[in-house]
């Protein structure tokens, strides 16, 4: 065994040279492997003794992409596309040997190889898009003429893998191998090198783009299919447009057409977002200051409390998972009610061919229902999703306290109480956590980890820990009214009220949000999440618009008509009724109406999220910036190409956040506009959240 370099080694197998890439954790193609890479196989073609090249992987994984750390510094030689074409022009057979996943740069990688060999557990994918990217290393270029053009572009707009079954089919790789991956890879250079016909070369391979030269509407169909998904997004379009250079170019001239928009792409602010929050996602999941040796408590059994719309949707994740739960209601009709949600849930997902008859009733199985308390004895974790009312989570709190086993775990759903004060009425506050999950619960990715000022750290690690298993993205974050999440989101539904009140249309307001990103409006999502959330019917006075639409039934979409009117299919509509309810609300409350600007409106909405951000950083509600920017994305449809609002006031520049900050507190003369001190202090300084 040789190394080429620290991170890749060479050795010689009956004649097959095997390149062995050991860079932990996932064998990204950083400078060492490249390098490495390089000068191994130089070595093979030089060393007339050497009959083929086997490209092998260390650890769990083959290359998984180039390395994503390094974009943000100057590339240093031997770039990625010299090492593939290297490996294109060898005249000895190469064979790719692929476990775990062969992502971005590593399945281009495998493309420059003439044979790929798999274990049957591999998986394929060029998830560039995710990153605001494409394949910069012919990977547009090469998988149409390998799969075929239709199921490229699905890859490459999708970022979604293939496994190996579908890799063979595809003719993606040339066989599905055991697990002995090396040797089997050896064995089959062996056969190859044996031959005496030229090794194929999938940039010579011209018949799989014939389909496509010979149907171009494919593109548009394409467009059209994955338009409302990808709205905002310019790496889909750039990934299409390379697919069709490598319908419409010579193969030169494609990977020429595939290096410019790649570099127009790494240079724009959307890559550099995605980049920024594929790292943030995954910084979320560590804790600091917690001993990397505290046990976790296991958790094989949950119970939910409520069995509404949150707490089926949460039960769901569980049964998901293959995790059994049970549900406790109050009476037999509304757990059949909550049962029979699910049920209808989970059919519903079957009808669309995305879950078999048998994985209904698996999932079905694992859910139980009941009707006492004393059910939950067992579990492990115990999950209270009933209504935003302190009385009652107090009442459960306190009965469970004399029923959960010693070491469970008791978390609330709550989205903004004072999780202490629920904690306060146990013996055992240190067992007490916030599992905040967002509507619908079964479908968003995000969970807000609330830790109170008792909850011990084996309950966060262990919570974390569950998060994954149950395939969630946490973030942890403090108590304070509203949590992370809300408390941003309270901010920026005032200011849409006011600028409504100052003369916005409600349309107008939700246009801007939508335009800047947002899946949807202010107050869209205000009348999905129900406008009756919070609202006391006998203490309304009539003193805000909110109050105005409650007490005229207009609850929102589950009432057809909130801020909007809604048809059978909940599309909203705007509503005359309601934009003279504002006007004479603004009359009433003595502010005068102008017209307001599109940049305006997204000033007031967006500043004000920033500002409460540097706010629970300063006061360590959340862990660091980056925690806040996830919670956004993944909770609150902010765009990911923005990357979340602490990594938006960093590109836009906290210089000029701050300078309008203090324009609209002078221009209003509201406290409301006072800016963070730690927002002050690093713009300042000339630095970043
Ligand atoms: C590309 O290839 C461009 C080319 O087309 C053109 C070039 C010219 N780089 O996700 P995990 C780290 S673009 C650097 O928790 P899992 C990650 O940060 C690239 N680091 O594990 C984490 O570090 P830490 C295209 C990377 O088992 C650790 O590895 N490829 C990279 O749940 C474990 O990660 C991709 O986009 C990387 N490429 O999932 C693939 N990948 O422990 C991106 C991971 O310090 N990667 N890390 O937090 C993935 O999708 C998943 O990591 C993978 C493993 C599925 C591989």
């Amino acid at each position: 065994m040789v190394a080429m370099t620290d991170r890749v080694d060479f050795d010689v197998d009956q004649g097959i040279a095997v390149i062995t890439v050991n860079n932990p954790p996932v064998n990204a193609l950083s400078h060492a492997v490249r390098e490495g890479i390089y000068n191994g196989v130089k070595k093979a073609l030089d060393d007339d003794s050497v009959i083929g090249v086997v490209i092998f992987c260390e650890g769990r994984t083959f290359i998984a992409g180039a390395d994503i750390s390094e974009f943000g510094s100057a590339p240093k030689e031997p770039h990625l596309p010299a090492v593939l074409s290297l490996l294109d022009e060898s005249t000895k057979p190469i064979v790719a040997a692929v476990h775990g996943t062969a992502l971005g740069g590593g399945l281009e990688t495998t493309l420059c190889c003439n044979y790929r060999v798999a274990v049957s557990g591999a998986k394929f994918g060029l998830p560039e898009v995710h990153l605001g990217l494409l394949p910069g290393a012919g990977g547009t270029q090469r998988l149409p003429r390998i799969v075929g053009v239709e199921k490229a572009l699905s890859m490459v707009t999708s970022g979604a893998p293939i496994g190996a079954a579908e890799a063979l089919e595809t003719g993606l790789i040339n066989m599905i191998v055991g697990e002995d991956l090396r040797s089997d890879a050896v064995a089959f250079a062996l056969s190859k090198a044996a031959l005496d016909t030229p090794h194929p070369r999938v940039r010579d391979n011209q018949k799989k783009l014939q389909s496509a030269a010979a149907n171009p509407e494919i593109f548009a169909t394409v467009r059209k299919m994955i338009a409302r998904k990808t709205r905002g997004f310019l790496a889909p379009e750039y990934n299409i447009r390379c697919v069709e250079a490598a319908v419409s170019q010579p193969f030169d001239e494609g990977i020429k057409t595939e290096g410019k928009l790649f570099r127009e792409l790494m240079a724009g602010p959307q890559s550099k977002a995605q980049q920024y929050f594929f790292f943030a996602e995954r910084q979320a999941s560590k804790v600091d200051g917690i001993d990397k040796n505290t046990a976790e408590i296991p958790i094989n059994t949950v119970g939910v409390i409520g069995g509404g719309l949150m707490g089926g949707g949460i039960a769901m994740n569980m049964a998901n998972v293959g995790i059994p739960v049970t549900i406790v209601e109050t009476s037999q009709a509304a757990l059949d009610r909550g049962l029979g949600t699910i049920r209808k849930n989970y059919e519903n997902t079957a009808s669309k061919g995305r879950l078999s008859a048998e994985d209904v009733e698996t999932r079905c199985g694992l859910i139980t229902g009941a009707l006492d308390l004393g059910a939950l004895a067992d579990c492990d974790l115990i999950i209270e999703a009933v209504f935003e009312n302190m009385a009652v989570k107090k009442d459960i709190f306190t009965r469970l306290d004399g029923i959960a086993k010693s070491d469970a775990i008791l978390a609330s759903n709550t989205s903004a109480l004072d999780l202490n004060e629920i904690a306060s009425v146990t013996g055992r506050p240190e067992s007490v956590i916030g599992l905040h999950f967002f509507s619908p619960a079964n479908v968003m990715k995000l969970l807000e980890i609330v830790r109170g000022e008792k909850t011990a750290d084996p309950v966060i690690k262990s919570c974390m820990a569950f998060a994954k298993r149950i395939k969630k993205v946490a973030a942890l974050v403090g108590v304070c009214p509203g949590f992370v999440g809300n408390r941003i989101l309270f901010m920026r539904q005032h200011q849409a009220n006011l600028v409504a009140l100052e003369g916005a249309s409600v349309e107008q307001v939700d246009k801007v949000l939508f335009d800047f990103g947002f899946p949807m409006g202010a107050f869209q999502m205000a009348d999905l999440a129900g406008l009756d959330l919070g609202w006391d019917k006998a203490a309304s006075a009539s003193a805000t618009v909110r109050d105005r639409l409650c007490e005229a039934g207009r609850y929102g979409q589950k009432t057809s008509a909130g801020f909007y009117d809604y048809d059978e299919r909940r599309r909203p509509d705007p509503s005359a009724l309601v934009a003279d309810l504002i006007k004479d609300h603004a009359a009433t409350s003595g502010i005068d109406q102008r017209d307001i600007s599109d940049e305006e409106i997204l000033d007031r909405c967006v500043l004000p999220m920033i500002n409460e951000g540097a706010k629970i950083l300063e006061e360590g509600i959340a862990m660091r910036a980056s925690d806040i920017d996830v919670v956004y994305v993944y909770g609150y449809g902010w765009p990911v190409y923005r990357g979340g609002p602490m990594h938006y006031a960093n590109s836009v520049g906290l210089d000029k956040v701050l300078a309008k900050l203090r324009h609209y507190q002078a221009l209003t003369g509201d406290d409301f506009w006072e800016p963070s001190p730690l927002l002050v202090s690093l713009a300042d300084k000339g630095q970043r959240f």
